[in-house]
This record gives structure tokens, sequence and C-alpha cells, in this order.
């Protein structure tokens, strides 16, 4: 039991790092971070990210240029006269704080245009997800029932919803047959509460 209690701890404690990483990607621009004239297709790169609102666009770059965040309209003209929000340094990095589309390219003459442009779209924080889960923890959480020890199954059901219950319901599995089923319970437990945590963890924020 205590094995099984420490592996639900473990997974929640995994998962909620995993979630709060989540909740901040700091995206590289281009992958590794160089924004220059070589020809990179940023735009290749960003189709393939997933930016979340919250998540950072970071740039590193010569003395020669700069990071100018720019309307569409400023994005298609290669153009940062009417600039957004201007960068320069050296290392920069965006925190993408609204949800759509966001537009960023070099000021200085022709390096926009040689390919130094980049567009992200970014997803709002809240709409992140979580529909398609919710209907699996209820089913592993059923598939305990058939198990031996059946008591403990009506009650973990129930608290997957609640984030403060986490680790009531662990105590109460505690079959007294073998250490086989208890991991078996265990196992099954933590899938449910994890994700149950997760789903939690994404609702909060
Ligand atoms: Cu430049």
């Amino acid at each position: 039991m205590t094995m099984a209690k420490a592996i639900v701890v473990l997974a929640v404690a995994a998962l909620a790092m995993h979630q709060l990483a989540a909740a901040a990607t700091d995206h590289p621009v281009g992958g590794n971070g160089a924004w220059d004239a070589s020809g990179t297709s940023y735009n290749a790169w960003s189709a393939k990210q997933k930016f979340v609102q919250g998540d950072t666009l970071s740039f590193q770059y010569g003395s020669s240029h700069d990071v100018t965040e720019v309307t569409k309209a400023g994005y298609d003209a290669c153009s940062g006269a009417s600039p957004v929000k201007s960068y320069t340094g050296g290392a920069t990095t965006v925190k993408l704080t609204t949800p759509g589309k966001h537009y960023f390219i070099c000021s200085v003459p022709g390096h926009c245009a040689a390919g130094m442009k980049v567009e992200v779209t970014v997803a709002a924080a809240a709409t992140t997800a979580p529909a398609p889960a919710k209907s699996k923890p209820r089913h592993q959480q059923r598939s305990v029932a058939p198990t031996p020890a059946p008591v403990p199954a009506p009650e973990a059901a129930p608290s997957t919803d609640e984030l403060p219950n986490v680790s009531t319901p662990i105590a109460a599995p505690a079959p007294k047959s073998s250490d086989a089923a208890a991991t078996m319970l265990g196992a099954k437990a933590v899938v449910g509460l994890a994700v149950a945590v997760a789903m939690a963890l994404q609702l909060a924020m």
C-alpha cells in the first residue's frame, strides 16, 4: 500500500510538473533560436509548432539584426515602419500573451525579404484540450470494479473530479490480498488519478 501510495504521489508530482512546464514553453525561433538571414524558413518551422498563450518565442541574433513585432500589414509589406514593438540587443524572448496571430520581422532593410520573418499562431490557454481525455479515466476506473477488491472502486470513481481528495481514495483500496493485486489496483488508480489531476490542473488554468 505504501508502495502504491508512493507511486500515486510520484505520478501526481510528475504530472503537475509537466503541466507547469507546458504552461510556458519556450520556442527558440527556427528550432535553435538563430535569427539571421541565412535562408532558414522560419514559417516552415512555426507551422509545426504548437504555441499556447503564455509561451515564449526566443531569438538570438547578431548586432546587425533586430526583432520587430509588426501587424499583418507590416509583415506582408516587410515594413517595420509602424512596429507593434521593437527589440534589440542580441537576445530577445517575447512572451506570447494574447491568442491569435503574431508577426515578427527583422526591420533592417532587405532582411525581412531575405527571410527574416515569421508568423506564429497562438492558441488560447483555456481551449487547449481536455474534452477527449474525459472519457478515459471513467473507463479505467470502472475496470477496477471486477477485480478482487470491489469495495474501493466506487469510492475512487466519484473523487476523480475533486483535486483536494486525490490522496484520500488511496487509503481505502488497501486489499488484504496479494501484493500483485495491490500493485494492479495501484497502477489503475494511478492512471485514473493522474488523468483526473491533469484535468483539474488544466481546468484551474
Ligand atoms: Cu536582420
